[in-house]
């Protein structure tokens, strides 16, 4: 009794309803060793950097942020077998009028702030860099990064190694709290969509709906969308990366709607393709189970060992099959034709998260996301789930979202 009491208060307070999860400064630590471990030379990571009057949200490059956790701008991590060092920017008590204090080397807190035992200011790197060169051959950076052309500058002569698979081979196997962030960024996702259900209707234009799911990813608390909503009706449902929403919906067609939020960092991928009038036409739902069939073959054949795509009986290829033995298109064609992309991803960090060769393992996280896209008939399907893989099998992270043709009609009939 006193529960519903003290639950009905929270409620009035208007209490969130998601609580966020957020990764322990000890993971990063951890994950940091573990790459050290295996580590045959000294890594530079730059953090992204910022400059004056750049105002839009920071985000930090995924892989500074899966080995530091830290999310301001402007910091360089430094790995060796034996250290692992940040280097913060000083106080720059101009900017720190605009943007607020941020934490510096100096700071008296510092270690407990960034959970790093060395934090040193950014002109030292140099020196630092120095030392650790002089026991190390190879220095492994990220290519693409600001910084480094002039890490390649400082180092002269010699060349760097791309850090990407070292750091790859640590993100692809996500850890129970990752998997607990990516669920929450899906619990979220999922309110999103059931959101845009309930509003959905005849005569609401595309952006209508992706505001109803903006609303409720950032009412939940979460930062960004994990990528730009995709919401494509009648035509636009065909277009894989629609995203410009502007088209007014009708009955009589289906709206894909590909949405999901970022929160904490971690992303989530969820499409579900419904009615707009609240009821699937006869080919609409034949597309639809055709869709959804080839989606739980995949499914079924997921677990530790299979392979995504490649050579070989590949989950790609176990979905391709199912399109291309139901179904025809309007000239008596098959219809694998019609599925016009891969069968999925994994997710992290990054909503395209980092992929590395070989075959799945126990704690990936990939989308299953088949698609039919005829644009003769006007009808685009894509069914997508976030799916964990298990010790034995895989375990679908959105599943509470509705996604049977009888089900998803109840549910926006509601
Ligand atoms: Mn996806």
């Amino acid at each position: 009794m006193r529960g519903i009491i003290f639950a009905g208060l929270l409620c009035a307070l208007g209490a969130p309803l998601f609580q966020a999860q957020t990764i322990p400064q000890d993971e990063y630590r951890e994950r940091r060793a573990k790459l050290r471990n295996s580590l045959d030379g000294t890594m530079v990571l730059f953090g992204r950097t910022v400059g004056q009057d750049e105002v839009f949200g920071f985000v930090q490059e995924s892989n500074f942020y899966y080995l530091t956790g830290w999310t301001q701008p402007n910091a360089v991590l430094l790995l060796t077998r034996d250290q692992d060092i940040l280097f913060l920017p000083h106080h720059d008590v101009r900017m720190e009028t605009f943007t607020g204090k941020h934490p510096s080397a100096e700071d008296s807190d510092v270690k407990a702030v960034t959970g790093f035992d060395q934090v040193m200011s950014i002109e030292k790197l140099e020196s630092q860099l120095t030392h650790a060169m002089e026991t190390s051959e190879k220095v492994y950076t990220l290519p693409r990064q600001p910084g480094a052309e002039k890490l390649n500058a400082f180092l002269s002569l010699r060349e760097t190694s791309d850090a990407q698979p070292l750091i790859a081979k640590l993100r692809v196997k996500k850890s129970p709290a990752e998997i607990a962030a990516i669920q929450h960024a899906t619990d979220v996702s999922i309110e999103g969509h059931r959101a845009t259900w309930k509003r959905l209707a005849a005569g609401l234009y595309e952006y209508q709906l992706s505001a109803t799911f903006t609303d409720a990813i950032f009412e939940a608390g979460c930062e960004r969308y994990a990528y730009s909503p995709i919401v494509g009706s009648g035509p636009n449902s065909t277009v894989l990366h629609y995203s410009s929403n502007r088209r007014r919906m009708d009955r009589g067609e289906v709206v894909v709607m590909d949405a999901a939020a970022e929160c904490n960092y971690y992303a989530s991928d969820i499409t579900r393709t419904v009615p707009v009038g609240g009821r699937f036409s006869a080919r609409e739902r034949e597309l639809y189970e055709i869709v959804l069939g080839a989606q739980k073959a995949a499914l079924a054949a997921t677990k530790p060992g299979a392979r995504m795509s490649g050579e070989g009986n590949t989950l790609n290829k176990i979905a391709r099959d199912y399109i291309d033995s139901h179904g025809k298109d309007l000239h008596g064609e098959k219809l694998g034709k019609y599925f016009t992309h891969g069968l999925g991803h994994p997710v992290g960090i990054d909503v395209h998260d980092v992929n590395y060769p070989g075959p799945l393992e126990a704690g990936m996280v990939i989308t299953l996301e088949p698609g039919i896209y005829i644009p003769e008939e006007g009808i685009g399907i894509r069914i997508e789930d976030v799916v964990l893989v298990t010790e034995n099998g895989a375990r679908v992270l959105s599943a509470a979202l509705p996604k049977e043709p009888d089900e998803v009609e109840k549910a926006l009939a509601r």
